[in-house]
């Protein structure tokens, strides 16, 4: 039987709308609207504390916030990514007038395998940027190490790593600066929205300065910087959220073990490790339809969705497969075999807050079913 309602791959949260009212009536009162008012700037301050990130940049979303980021540490020329991974990742690269370099990933994390960093590195290389895919945190270490034997830069395109933590410290603690999404498909939304979090004081005021046109004061523009600012709306809604986040991310763990416990022992489904020294966000719950299993990664999509179940196949096809990227050497398939594969077994199950139990329940019955 088919489910009632449609069931997505996500749904977002939304906190009780009266608690957005008093700052609805501070906005309306003031007519603030925009502009680093004073909404942006508490949200900024909050949400730094909350996650403990000292130098933290509200933007308007994760896209912008990466080619805010790339501009802001002055990167050019060639930068190591990995084609797994949503395009923003790969176009943030482009809009900067920087030619991605696909690089395969681990089959285990499915991020950047830093074994083959190394290879890909050519004199006008100037930094990898690699992805926490689904929240998992990249070879951070090992690329660090990497880097700094290169003297590259590390950017990290941290759009689905709210709130993660390796060994009791943030992920965004890696790498010259991190790029959060707070899209309204993550684990935390302002329904668009985004955050970079610097390294230090000195890069968060020039990505303070680029997010706002390259404005330094009233009269002077020091940079070519572009329109990259969060309004006091989307700065409200993030305010309101914060008191629930954690309590949404212990929500999403239950459905994760659920969902682990019911397709325990189903042949040719894989569920993705979560390493045990990460606290993970649980933003996507990815599964590897395998060949023992008796239908195609495609067919067990297209069966899922005639119940009304509507997984996702993130990240098919691999952004180097896109016309504006697939004639590049690195995008060559025989260079990514692991990203092939992996895109092509690959499925997103739903997983929000308010999915219930019963609904996993029966996910998992249509898998486990064929
Ligand atoms: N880097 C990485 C690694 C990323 O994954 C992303 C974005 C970025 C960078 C850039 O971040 P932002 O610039 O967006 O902040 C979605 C999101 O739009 C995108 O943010 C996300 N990654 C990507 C993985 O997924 P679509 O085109 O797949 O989303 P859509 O509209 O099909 O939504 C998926 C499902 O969610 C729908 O079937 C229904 C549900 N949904 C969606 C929206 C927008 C809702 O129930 N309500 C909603 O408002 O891209």
């Amino acid at each position: 039987m088919p489910a009632d309602k449609p069931i997505y791959v996500t749904k977002p949260f939304l906190p009780p709308l009266h608690e957005l009212t008093p700052y609805l009536e501070q906005i309306w009162e003031s007519r603030i609207l925009s502009n680093g008012g004073p909404l942006h700037q508490q949200f900024e301050e909050a949400l730094g504390h909350h996650l403990g990130v000292a130098h933290l940049a509200l933007v308007a979303n994760c896209t912008l916030g990466l080619m805010v980021g790339l501009k802001a540490l002055g990167i050019t020329g060639e930068v190591i990514t990995s084609p797994y991974s949503f395009v923003a990742s790969a176009h943030s690269l482009r809009w900067n007038g920087i030619t991605p370099v696909f690089v395969d990933i681990d089959p285990d994390t499915l991020t950047l395998d830093p074994r083959r960093i190394e290879a890909a590195i050519t004199p006008q290389t100037s930094a990898i940027m690699p992805v926490h895919c689904y929240g998992i945190p990249c070879a951070v270490e090992a690329i660090e190490t990497i880097a700094q034997r290169h003297s590259l830069q590390v950017v990290h395109d941290a759009a689905h790593a709210f709130g993660v933590r390796l060994r009791e410290k943030s992920v965004l603690s890696w790498g010259d600066l991190s790029v959060v999404s707070l899209h309204a498909t993550k684990v935390f939304n302002t329904f668009e929205g985004g955050f970079i979090a610097c390294r230090d004081r000195e890069t968060k005021q020039r990505v303070d300065r680029l997010r706002n046109f390259g404005f330094a004061s009233e009269t002077s523009v020091v940079a070519t910087g572009l329109n990259a600012k969060m309004s006091e709306f989307n700065a409200a809604l993030g305010l309101v959220q914060l008191k629930y986040v954690d309590r949404l991310i212990a929500r999403r763990q239950e459905i994760d073990r659920l969902y682990r416990q019911l397709l325990t022992g189903c042949r040719g489904i894989k569920c993705l490790e979560i390493p045990a020294k990460v606290q993970a966000n649980h933003t996507y719950f990815p599964i590897f339809v395998e060949e023992e299993y008796p239908l195609s990664r495609d067919g067990l999509y297209q069966r899922l969705a005639l119940q009304g179940i509507h997984g996702r196949r993130y990240f098919y096809p691999l952004i180097s497969d896109f016309p504006m990227y697939r004639d590049l050497p690195s995008a060559q398939a025989e260079n990514l075999p692991v990203a092939h594969r992996i895109s092509s077994t690959i499925l997103c199950l739903p997983i929000y807050p308010d999915l219930p139990d019963a609904a996993v329940h029966t996910i998992a019955a249509v898998i486990t079913a064929a």
